[in-house]
């Protein structure tokens, strides 16, 4: 059976995930072992007037209790977000000062005012609870929108009206003349909700000091162990690079909330030194939800203006972003760069123009969750589009085609230059497998057992990649975007890649080796892949913006070019032929033509034994590669999504869910369509149940498994996932992401549905029976 490209390899990491013998960090257990437990605010705003922890020093197994004027005052510094943005009027982002444990203010709840680090969890818990903060409260505020008004309370002296910034991108004198001269213009108020990521495995640290060494090592569950390394290095002086090991083992899903470094794990390793004992700290759920960073949260008006034949003309729009109480690492980057920059959808639209004005509330950071900023820019897009087609009474799907992108490459008018695609072809496919042409039937046969039944459109675009590093670097990032990888051949033949790509449930270990096995010629078994752990892998940028694929995979293409390139040349020189006659297929290194050939594994021992080498090559058969993309990769689809709506209680069923997606070339479609499913998964969480709610105070009402609501599988329907693909001409697979596709595309296509349904278009997600049932009774 092949195990090549296109090759539905079971995931080889699933042997010991479903036996339970996956390790996680909290598994990892140090001599010396001593427990984490944050003092957390429970104020959404107050100043620290003093904090009293003797009653905690006083419990027995209490090692410590430390603060953050301690913290800062061993220089310690400020928790940073790396992406530079500037306003439209040229001023520097408002960066508000966040450090990892609070010393004069708390600015939401949850904010760590001190740490108690005890020889048990439970008592450093218990202790934790002992130490008495004397909080000075003071007025909060929740509501990004509320927050812009005049006589908010202000949540950090350098932001004056608790603005970070207000950007712009596109031409609005062209729009605003587009949309005046418009045929018609479909406005639109749409809220993105905010939400919490939820992995499986809650986050966790484990950071112990060497002082004999001057040495730190921290297990972490990070989705970028090398960025949280230099991070905590550069820029917060917890330890020199070099002498900071960062380990992310496996780890159980991120979905965005594990690419930060935050303040536990700052904190964990900066305890270790001061109380010389191995210092570990995992959230519960309760912390998670007032920890990891939130996602979503913008609020929007749009402008979409269609000529008479429905072109659209111009699309102009105002968000507010709210980021929280502090700006966490890539947090300014997500509602300008991976948002607006998106704004033209799958259409040829020549004029945008898009204002975004990104606010501190008294709440947890908001920063990248799946999808990123894409999957707002679709929402608003799409909802606009079948909003416009009801409007205009044209088809929805006929006023997509009529705007379709068809010619690449397309430069849009906001920065990104799609490179491929054939969106009529995912349309098409769409339309066919849902059957769109059965739907006036069944929505006839529903409505006499009393059910309202709809459906809706989505045809999304996003982006993934995230690179050239020198277009990044030039919009304000403060990193590369490339990737690395080094292909280690050992004498024996087998191979080990070492990535920088970081795997959490995206299966990297047995994709990445389907293309090496297929490349190599050698079973799957003698490939394993090594990846985060800054002292066994190089260097990497990590996962995240479904880059693992189209740019760490290519990192091992161009390594696994230069190890092709010497065994060619070894074999040639061993077999007396010429390098161009050298062929690699059936597990041998053949001289094409004749009977001469070397096994795999002759190759890999020549190299290392070295007794007869080419003149001048170096023994020793390992390379390494740095690869940075040309451009960014455009995954694109449509999905189509039907619903039975029971009018007497606004109980929605998601009856049938359709997919057709572009993601360049496959490498394991069994893989790519588990990542299509959890990210549809995602995004109907999205649009029918999930919402973070906080009261006008700034107190979490959703802060457990009560009271916000994950999918369950009884929630999800089956998934009708379908490929029509392009190829990718920017990378050397010609691969586009997969990873975040369902989470973009899906929630549009739901709320599009049950809004055809009902008949009524007011109708904001989350989509609960209650929001359904209302927008029902208001329509009638
Ligand atoms: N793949 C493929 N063919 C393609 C594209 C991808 O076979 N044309 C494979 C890749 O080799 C990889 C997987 O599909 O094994 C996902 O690849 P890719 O789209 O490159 O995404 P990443 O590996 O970079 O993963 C990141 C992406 C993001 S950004 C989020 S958020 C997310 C997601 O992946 N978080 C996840 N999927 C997740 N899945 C799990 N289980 N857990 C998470 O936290």
């Amino acid at each position: 059976m092949s195990t090549g490209i296109g090759a539905r390899v079971k995931r080889k990491e699933d042997k010991r995930f479903i036996t339970g013998k996956g390790k996680y960090t909290d598994d990892v257990r140090s001599e010396n072992q001593a427990y984490a437990a944050f003092v957390r605010s429970p104020h959404a705003h107050a100043k620290i007037r003093g904090i009293d922890k003797s009653a905690a020093l006083a419990m027995e197994g209490v090692i410590d209790v430390l603060d953050g004027h301690q913290l800062t005052g061993d220089g310690i510094g400020n928790i940073i977000c790396g992406w530079a943005i500037t306003s439209k009027d040229g001023s520097a982002m408002n960066m508000g000062a966040w450090s990892a444990l609070a010393t004069e203010k708390v600015r939401y709840v949850g904010d760590a005012a001190a740490v108690v680090i005890a020889e048990t969890q439970a008592l450093a818990r218990i202790a934790a609870e002992a130490v008495e903060v004397d909080y000075e409260v003071l007025p909060a505020v929740s509501n990004a929108a509320r927050a812009l008004e005049n006589g908010a309370p202000e949540i950090h002296d350098n932001a004056p009206g608790n603005l970070i910034y207000d950007w712009e991108i596109g031409e609005e004198a062209a729009t605003d003349a587009a949309l005046s001269e418009a045929a018609h213009v479909t406005e639109m108020e749409i809220t993105n909700n905010r939400l919490s990521p939820n992995p499986m495995e809650p986050r966790s640290a484990v950071a112990t000091y060497d002082a004999a060494e001057e040495h730190y090592t921290l297990y972490t569950t990070s989705q970028n162990p090398h960025v949280a390394r230099l991070v905590l290095s550069a820029f917060y002086q917890v330890a020199p690079e070099h002498k900071l090991r960062v380990i992310a083992p496996d780890v159980g899903g991120g979905f965005g909330s594990k690419i930060y470094i935050y303040p536990e794990e700052i904190t964990c390793l900066w305890a270790s030194m001061k109380t010389n004992r191995s210092v570990k700290w995992t959230s519960d759920r309760s912390e998670a939800f007032i920890t990891d960073a939130h996602g979503r949260d913008h609020i929007s008006t749009a402008k979409m203006g269609f000529d008479a034949d429905g072109r659209i003309t111009g699309f102009k729009v105002d968000t507010i972003a709210n980021f929280g109480a502090y700006m966490s690492l890539f947090s300014s980057a997500v509602p300008t760069y991976l948002y607006a920059t998106l704004l033209s959808g799958q259409y040829d639209i020549q004029n945008i123009h898009c204002n975004v004005r990104a606010v501190y509330t008294n709440t947890v950071p908001v920063d990248a969750y799946r999808g990123a900023g894409r999957p707002e820019a679709c929402y608003l897009i799409e909802r606009m589009m079948e909003t416009a087609a009801r409007e205009m009474g044209k088809d929805p799907s006929e006023l997509r085609r009529a705007n379709f992108v068809r010619e690449f490459p397309h430069q849009t008018p906001v920065i990104m230059a799609y490179d491929a695609g054939d969106f009529d072809a995912n349309l098409d496919q769409a339309r066919e497998a849902a059957d769109v042409a059965g739907f006036p039937a069944r929505k006839e046969e529903a409505a006499k057992r009393g059910k309202l039944r709809g459906l809706g459109y989505s045809s999304y675009i996003e982006a993934c990649g995230i690179a050239p590093s020198a277009a990044v670097g030039s919009l304000g990032a403060g990193v590369g975007l490339w990737e690395s990888a080094e292909v280690r051949v050992n004498p024996v033949g087998t191979i080990e890649i070492l990535t920088g790509s970081h795997s959490h449930g995206q299966g990297h270990e047995t994709t990445f080796a389907q293309i090496v096995a297929e490349r190599f010629s050698i079973p799957i078994e003698n490939v394993s892949i090594v990846h985060g752990d800054t002292d066994k892998v190089q260097f990497g940028m990590g996962t995240y913006g479904s880059r693992s694929g189209a740019v760490g995979m290519s990192a091992i293409v161009k390594a696994m070019d230069k190890v092709e390139a010497k065994v060619r040349k070894i074999a040639a020189h061993v077999l007396e032929a010429s390098e161009d006659d050298i062929v690699i297929e059936g597990g041998e290194v053949k001289v094409k033509g004749t009977d001469k050939s070397m096994g795999w594994h002759e190759v890999g021992l020549s190299a290392y034994t070295a007794h007869n080498l080419p003149p001048d090559m170096e023994p020793g058969l390992k390379e390494s590669a740095f690869y940075d993309p040309a451009n960014f990769t455009f995954p694109a689809g449509t999905y189509i999504c039907e619903v039975e709506v029971d009018p007497e209680t606004g109980v929605t069923e998601i009856v049938r869910f359709t997919a057709s997606d572009d993601f360049g070339t496959i490498i394991n479609p069994m893989i790519v369509e588990g990542q299509v499913h959890g990210g549809i998964a995602q995004g109907i969480g999205q649009a029918m149940l999930e919402q973070v709610v906080y009261d006008d105070d700034g107190q979490l009402i959703t802060g457990s498994y009560m009271d916000y609501t994950m999918p369950r599988a009884a929630d999800l329907p089956f998934y009708d996932v379908h490929h029509a693909s392009t190829i990718c001409p920017n990378n050397p697979l010609g691969m586009k992401g997969c990873g975040e596709a369902g989470a973009i595309g899906s929630p549009p296509a739901v709320i599009n549905a049950i809004t055809d349904a009902i008949g009524s278009n007011t109708l904001a997600m989350p989509a609960t029976p209650h929001a359904v049932w209302s927008a029902l009774q208001a329509a009638q």
